[in-house]
């Protein structure tokens, strides 16, 4: 295992907290190394934020609401997010750069999918919030008499926001834009893996006249770093929260003593069921990319494929055949499909799964190991894509989330056995359906127990649909009317008329 090269005086570069419209002074006593993860070079060191600067941006984000942002008629701030939009636009490629640097995906899935969306966050729910209305109802009272009831819907306040490193700005903007076009302000942790794409956000912010504090961004880990200090903090009025389930149950502990609202958006063991009235082709097509794209790091990605017996064979070996068709290499070329993990730590996660795989007695269909991809990418932390048979619901590898380019293929016979066995996970938070028979694509879909249940396609999103999990894959609701929801309180006016 090749540890990261450490930084020289040449390479080093900070990258900084953004509190109350200001890029901050780096500590050089609290900074930490940001590799490549498909090199394992180290290109920047990251100021850790220390309880009193996450105090500061609490603070900067309260004044900004007191300031008249919370005020701000929302076509206003429409208006800003959608030149937040244009602008990122315009630093398309500064964004894929920041965001290939910090994770390694493949140049393509990073123009195609993670600043495409971000640009696509801020428009929707410009127009998402602007184009909202209210409930009213006129009551009627005793004796002829009627009221009318309304609700003003008034910004939650100040809002945390802690997202991952899979899709660092796709998720950030998910939630930053619905947050800030609601009137919220926001303090933004993002993944320690992945810093810059957060703060290159602050820049564009910054650049179309976002007032100071109402955008922030603190930078560190989670436990006994600026994750807990922001989450600890008396100052917060909500918490959006994106990750892993365990890190989803450890923050609602901690936000317990001030009742505020959360939303979680947490991890999956995602099924699809693939039916033998298929089309084989496309169902593959759909396959690989549900397990595969960006190298399995997809909360929605699949990890267990049900395949009705009689297709078995054939799509078990199609899809080994689509996996060693993918290219692993330098993620700026062009004609690299897959990248590596996100770190060496992840890696020695997935590599944990395969070897339970072989001691479960899966057959390993193709992959299982790590790729040899050349010296210059040697110290990156690669694996090969990789799918297992002869596993069972009942093993570790199909109960647990890898986030990795894996998948376990288990034959079904009946539509019942396929969604006992779909349904059979603590999680809930996707599933894929793929047949050629509507009416069962339908039927199967509806009894899927998950936020999200395709039919003969995956991650094909409509950001204004609700979007979350159930189980282990969340609590809450975001996307359109939702995230208008999680992001304001209502006060239910009563004037009898
Ligand atoms: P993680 O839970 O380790 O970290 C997520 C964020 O929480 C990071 O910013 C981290 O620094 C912070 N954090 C960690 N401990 C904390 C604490 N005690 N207090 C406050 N903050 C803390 O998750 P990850 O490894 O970054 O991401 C992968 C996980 O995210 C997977 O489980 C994946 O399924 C899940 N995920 C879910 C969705 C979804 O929409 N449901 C989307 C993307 C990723
Ligand atoms: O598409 C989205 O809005 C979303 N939240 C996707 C989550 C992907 C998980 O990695």
């Amino acid at each position: 295992m090749t540890a990261p090269t450490a930084p020289t005086a040449e390479t080093e570069r900070w990258i900084r907290n953004y509190v109350d419209g200001h890029f901050v002074d780096p500590d050089p006593d609290r900074g930490f190394a940001k590799a490549d993860p498909a090199t394992g070079q180290v290109f920047a060191r990251v100021h850790e934020a220390d309880a009193s600067l996450v105090d500061r941006a609490v603070t900067a984000a309260r004044r900004a609401l007191d300031n008249g942002w919370a005020e701000t008629p929302v076509r206003d701030r429409a208006e800003l997010l959608r030149r937040a939009a244009d602008r990122i636009e315009e630093r398309f490629e500064e964004f894929v750069a920041a965001e290939i640097a910090d994770t390694g995906k493949p140049i393509t899935q990073a123009r195609e999918l993670d600043v495409s969306r971000a640009l696509t966050n801020f428009r929707t729910f410009a127009d998402v919030a602007a184009a909202a209305g209210q409930e009213s109802f006129i009551t009627d009272l005793a004796g002829g008499r009627q009221a009318l009831n309304y609700a003003v819907r008034k910004p939650l306040g100040v809002v945390a926001v802690i997202v991952p490193w899979n899709l660092p700005l796709l998720l950030l903007t998910w939630k930053v834009a619905p947050a800030l076009a609601c009137g919220n302000a926001v303090i933004v942790k993002p993944s320690e893996e992945t810093p810059s794409t957060a703060t290159l956000l602050a820049e564009v912010l910054d650049e179309v006249g976002f007032p100071r504090g109402v955008y922030n961004v603190v930078h560190g880990f989670g436990g006994d770093s600026a994750g807990e200090f922001l989450t600890r903090h008396p100052g917060i009025d909500g918490v959006t929260f994106t990750g892993s389930s365990a890190t989803g149950s450890q923050v609602m502990k901690t936000v317990a003593p001030q009742v505020i609202p959360v939303s979680f958006e947490l991890g999956g063991k995602n099924a699809a069921i693939v039916f033998d009235d298929v089309d084989l082709d496309e169902a593959l097509t759909g396959l690989t990319k549900s397990v595969f794209t960006n190298t399995g790091q997809v909360c929605l990605c699949t990890e267990r494929v049900y395949v009705q017996r009689g297709i078995f064979d054939e799509l078990a070996a199609g899809l080994a055949e689509r996996a060693e068709q993918l290219r692993l290499g330098m993620p700026t070329a062009a004609a690299t499909t897959t990248g590596p993990l996100i770190s060496q730590t992840h890696r020695e996660k997935v590599l944990g799964y395969f070897a339970l795989a072989e001691q479960a007695g899966a057959k390993t269909l193709t992959g299982g190991g790590i790729p040899d991809l050349g010296p210059g990418l040697a110290g990156g932390s690669w694996v090969e894509p990789t799918l297992w048979t002869g596993l069972t619901n009942t093993d570790r590898v199909v109960r647990e989330e890898i986030f990795g380019p894996v998948a376990a293929l288990i034959p079904f016979d009946t539509e019942e056995e396929a969604i006992a066995l779909a349904n059979d996970s603590k999680y809930g938070l996707a599933a894929s359906v793929w047949t050629d028979d509507l009416r069962r694509g339908h039927r199967v879909a509806q009894k899927m127990r998950v936020g999200i249940s395709w039919v003969n396609t995956w991650f094909t999103r409509e950001l204004r649909s609700p979007f979350g999990g159930i189980g282990l894959s969340g609590v809450g609701r975001e996307g359109g009317e939702s995230s208008l929801h999680f992001y304001t309180e209502p006060t239910n006016v009563c004037v009898q008329l």
